[in-house]
């Protein structure tokens, strides 16, 4: 959150620059259309095997397939960019940071047709702490449902890490910040839930009953980003014996849940809690939301046993 802390090096269109001297032409196509996507990536120190990224290969492979939607062909192949990153976070010497690669139609032709321009790739990191305050990963985060409807998939498709769907999440940020809350929650052209502005979602109903939990996350045709994170925390809350649905979501489920987190890159798992000014649960952090928060900060701290096979070190 806030001011970037800056490191020394950025990666920029083949090159280590240092930090001040990564600059573009005012004219850079991306700057004008939103012609540009991009990736959030951590890594993270580790006990036994020091820095090491949290799933690249499932973010450099992300970032390909953005680029492919918008028929954006990298001068590089995935193996490539992961070694780019590495040689960033190496060349910073950073240990748990956060990385920014961008993938941008740079200067050349002026108009919406981006296909003469180049393509070209940028990669920062830096240091990047909690993403909704210092708090927030205890304490849990106050949101509301935002007045602006998530980009319907067909105009904007959220598959793509794009740049121009970030367009959308900034008036649902801003609404949210300005009215006194964390983060906002969108719901998608059907009303139902679908994300925050950089964050997937998760709600946690108990049976009535059996007290039986059961987690929900938003499918991906609820127009959503499929979250890397997301991922991570579905398997991690199935190995724990949890029931995981993906399913449609919707509004007034918000205001029941016994339990509520964000997942993302920056906001890593993150409680909500309340909604709309009504709390969710006891409006405090839930257990199930802690477990999972501990499960996964043990794994990519390295504290357990990397069994999915989700950390590259940053040296070999
Ligand atoms: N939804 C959106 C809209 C989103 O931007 C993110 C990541 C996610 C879900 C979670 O995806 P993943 O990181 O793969 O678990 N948001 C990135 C950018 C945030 C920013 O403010 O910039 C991130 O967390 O890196």
């Amino acid at each position: 959150m806030g001011k970037i802390k800056e490191a020394k090096y950025i990666w920029l269109s083949g090159k280590l620059v240092p930090w001040g001297e990564a600059k573009v032409h005012v004219l850079t196509h991306a700057l004008h259309y939103g012609s540009a996507v991009f990736e959030g990536i951590r890594a993270y120190d580790t006990k036994t095997k020091g820095p090491a990224v949290f799933r690249l290969r499932e973010h450099v492979k992300r970032l390909f397939d953005s680029a492919k939607i918008y028929r954006m062909e990298l001068p590089y192949t995935i193996e490539e960019v992961e070694n780019i990153i590495l040689e960033v976070i190496r060349a910073n010497e950073l240990k748990s940071c956060y990385i920014r690669p961008l993938v941008f139609r740079g200067y050349g032709d002026m108009g919406v047709n981006p296909l003469h321009n180049p393509v070209e790739l940028m990669v920062a990191a830096w240091e990047w702490g909690a993403y909704l305050g210092k708090e927030a990963l205890e304490k849990g985060v106050d949101v509301m449902v935002s007045s602006w409807t998530r980009m319907v998939p067909n105009t904007f498709p959220p598959m793509a890490k794009s740049s121009a769907n970030y367009a959308n999440s900034q008036l649902i940020k801003m609404e949210a910040v300005l009215y006194g809350f964390e983060e906002g929650i969108a719901l998608n052209y059907e009303g139902a839930v679908s994300e925050g502005s950089g964050e997937n979602l998760f709600v946690i109903l108990r049976d009535p009953v059996t007290r039986e939990p059961k987690i929900l996350t938003p499918s991906l045709d609820a127009a959503i980003l499929p979250g890397i994170t997301r991922n991570s925390v579905i398997q991690i809350a199935r190995d724990l014996g949890y029931t995981v649905k993906e399913e449609h979501i919707p509004r007034e489920l918000l205001y029941i849940a016994d339990e509520m987190f964000f997942t993302g890159t920056a906001a890593e798992i993150t409680p909500i809690r309340s909604v709309d000014k009504i709390p969710v649960g006891s409006g405090k952090r839930g257990p199930i939301t802690k477990q999972l928060q501990e499960t996964f900060f043990k794994i990519v701290h390295g504290e357990i046993e990397d069994k999915y096979n989700w950390l590259t070190p940053v040296y070999k």
